[in-house]
């Protein structure tokens, strides 16, 4: 009888197993990517619980009670059992996690902690006697945190244990989002709900998603967090509002979670009663040491301030007929007595400016490289007019060897279909990232740059524009996480692969199938090509509607600044289309190194990519495949909307792997993309054969509507609309 029930139990857990390699659950996507199922092959099951019989945890403080839950949570979720911590115990396997000081004798020599910066960790398996240790040390709790978290992935990706040797450090220190949240809870360029920040409860209330989103930071090395919108309210940094930012900074201290806020340059005239703001001005500055002072007092971890200033309508030093070098160094010299660091931002171009806007950052900061205070980081957006589906890099990146610069991504998708369209954005940021800058010859990559290599700096960032909001998933899309989860990633490490990325969220989000992982991880690595495709093909850029951005508006003109306007940036006439940006026309080639400035400059080198972004080019342009420039357009437009005609098609096989409301929910955001690809499409094309004259090639679908009806397409109310500020 009892041969009988085991051999039940038996059957039953393996049919329990079974079931959950085919049917994967998403759910609400609430959890992200730290669900933690229990580990669905078998016999690694077993040897798992054999080899991670009990943990021994090093005592300690609050990051040491988040590694606990952690550790309870994950590795009791994956083994189905109560994880037991004990003392270090020589009669079992254990998993130890300790930092190198506090670590048991016996394994200090099994490590070497050389090389490893503060908030870098080692994970190696090693045997001792007959008993087989998992040893996760590092020399801080952070580090240990973010080791544990590692080891929970392996697990989850069903990585063996033997033979584990894992060192890591992050590449860069700064890694962090800035949220373009405002006060009022809208959230500029958000998708996804409303702000997570709810200013009106804090700080007595303390809302659970708040540790959730500092544990989804944690566990993909992110340590810092701009609250608040860079078309900054200085609100944020009175009294009433720093009150409800030291809770919430309090929280993600032990996640290892730094809050940063924007400063409103014109603040000491607006909450200070000053009747200036110049940052020259003894007054002003006197007043921003007392307002760093007061803020540290009550969060003596404080990161620093992040300033967007003589942008877009916001104040700074120039209104006062300073630069930006005196208003960074300003603010610099308030916060460096704390360890403060100021991260000003390079998105510039002025309503007095008639230069081409991709060229107006660096003609601003490149004099003065090398000027600004040590802990000035300099933002600069991936490329030099405004997260594009597709631009070249930033030329600033290969022209500011004596500044450190921060990289900006976003992982909103400001341009690229909202929170709608599937576009797997680590793609992109692995093109910036590996973009060869030639600043010190072949091989000086904005990656190099970015983490300092290139010119041996001593501080460091990246950043990424959230695209978290309340809904219940944090970011609308499904696979919207994969951005957020990919930014993080390539923040710790910005050479890593995207595919390899890919790779890690799939698995950690849906399960390790390979009949799943191969055709998903095709569709999301596609996916960054299509949208360029059935967007902004061959170079082009910035045709979107103005405003909210959603849907296409290349016939827009009639905007007050030039630059606001589509057709500022593909010029199309009867001769062509595209933006001349070589010595016949903006120069802005210029401010590349000299090997790019010819690559670009001659049709025969310049990547078709990129091909009217640099030049102005007649309709009958032969193109490489041999087809006219205005063939060309259009086969490109058809390839994206085919594209994701295949995602469709690729996403309807994986039904039995997916849960079936997750399934139907990305189909429906397919269809949508589709439907909108088509739009793209057809509004372009039949807008510029306008000028162009000539017929659709014959691989063109027909346009489903006219060019009228696509122009009479209104969207007052489409989201994340920022504010006026003319
Ligand atoms: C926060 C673009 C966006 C704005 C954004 C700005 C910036 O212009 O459309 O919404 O403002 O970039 O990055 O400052």
């Amino acid at each position: 009888m009892r041969h009988i029930l085991k051999v039940i139990k038996l059957f039953l857990f393996c049919s329990t197993i079974l079931l959950s390699t085919t049917v994967f659950s998403f759910s609400n996507g609430y959890d992200l990517w730290l669900k933690y199922h229990i580990i669905s092959n078998v016999e690694l099951l077993e040897n798992y619980r054999k080899n991670l019989e009990s943990v021994y945890l090093e005592d300690g403080g609050e990051t040491l009670d988040i590694i606990r839950k952690e550790l309870s949570m994950g590795l009791g979720g994956l083994l189905d059992e109560t994880v037991s911590f004990k003392a270090f115990d020589t009669a079992e396997n254990q998993l130890i996690v300790s930092k190198f000081g506090t670590l048991p004798e016996v394994f200090k020599n099994e490590v070497k902690m050389d090389l490893l910066k503060k908030e870098g960790y080692i994970i190696k398996s090693i045997k001792q006697g007959n008993q087989s240790y998992v040893l996760v040390t590092a020399n801080s709790d952070l580090g240990l945190l973010y080791g544990t978290f590692h080891l929970l992935r392996a697990l989850k990706m069903h990585e063996s244990l033997d033979g584990l040797d894992i060192k890591e450090s992050p590449k860069v220190d700064v890694r962090m989002l800035n949220h373009w949240d405002n006060l009022d809870r809208t959230i500029e360029r958000g998708y996804a709900g409303f702000s997570i920040w709810n200013w009106q409860t804090l700080p007595d209330y303390i809302d659970q998603r708040y540790i959730d989103y500092a544990r989804a930071n944690a566990s993909i090395g992110i340590n810092g967090t701009a609250l608040t919108n860079v078309n900054a309210n200085a609100l944020i940094i009175t009294p009433q509002y720093l009150e409800k930012v030291k809770a919430l900074a309090d929280v993600f201290r032990p996640y290892g979670i730094k809050v940063y806020l924007t400063a409103r340059f014109s603040a000491p005239m607006e909450i200070g009663g000053l009747s200036t703001a110049d940052p020259l001005d003894p007054e002003v500055i006197q007043w921003w040491k007392d307002k760093a002072k007061e803020i540290y007092k009550s969060i003596p971890d404080f990161g620093g301030f992040l300033v967007k200033a003589n942008s877009e309508g916001q104040p700074g030093p120039q209104n006062y007929g300073r630069t930006h070098l005196d208003g960074a160094n300003l603010l610099a010299d308030a916060v460096a007595p704390y360890n403060g660091v100021v991260m000003w931002r390079a998105f510039v171009y002025s309503e007095h400016d008639a230069e081409d806007r991709a060229k107006q950052a660096y003609t601003e900061f490149v004099p003065d490289d090398g000027k600004y205070r040590d802990n000035v980081l300099i933002q600069v957006k991936n490329g030099p007019i405004d997260f594009q589906p597709r631009e070249p890099f930033h030329p600033l990146f290969g022209a500011m060897p004596n500044t450190p610069l921060m990289m900006e991504f976003q992982i909103t998708k400001e341009y690229l279909g909202f929170a709608t369209h599937l576009v797997y954005l680590p793609k992109l940021f692995e093109e910036v990232l590996q973009s060869d800058t030639y600043q010190k010859g072949k091989g000086s990559l904005v990656a190099k740059v970015v983490d300092g290599s290139l010119n041996n700096k001593k501080l460091t960032g990246m950043t990424g524009v959230a695209n978290i909001g309340t809904d219940i998933n944090w970011t609308g899309h499904p696979f919207g996480q994969a951005d957020w989860y990919g930014f993080g990633r390539l923040a710790w490490n910005p050479y890593m692969d995207s595919k390899e990325i890919a790779d890690e969220w799939l698995r950690c989000t849906f399960g390790n199938e390979k009949q799943f992982l191969e055709p998903v991880k095709k569709m999301m690595m596609e996916s960054r090509e299509a949208v360029v495709n059935y967007m902004n093909p061959l170079g082009l850029h910035h045709i979107f509607d103005t405003s909210h951005h959603y849907g296409p508006g290349p016939w827009v003109g009639n905007l007050s600044r030039p630059e606001w306007n589509p057709v500022y940036y593909h010029k199309a006439d009867e001769e062509g289309i595209g933006f001349d940006r070589t010595k016949t026309g903006s120069d802005a080639l210029s401010q590349y190194a000299p090997e790019l400035e010819k690559m670009y400059a001659d049709l025969d080198t310049c990547p078709e990519e990129y091909l009217l972004w640099f030049h102005h080019l007649p309709w009958d342009y032969k193109l490489k495949s041999g087809r006219t420039l205005w063939d060309g357009l259009g086969i490109k437009y058809q390839e994206g909307v085919d594209q994701v005609r295949e995602m469709i098609t690729i996403w309807e096989n994986m039904k039995s792997y997916v849960d079936s409301d997750t399934h139907h929910q990305v189909s429906m955001l397919l269809d949508i993309q589709l439907k909108e690809a088509k739009w793209w499409r057809d509004a372009c094309m039949l807008y510029f054969q306008t000028f162009s004259k000539m017929d659709f090639p014959k691989e063109m679908e027909t346009p489903e509507n006219t060019l009228e009806y696509y122009k009479s397409l209104k969207f007052p109310y489409a989201p994340g609309i920022r504010p006026r500020w003319d």
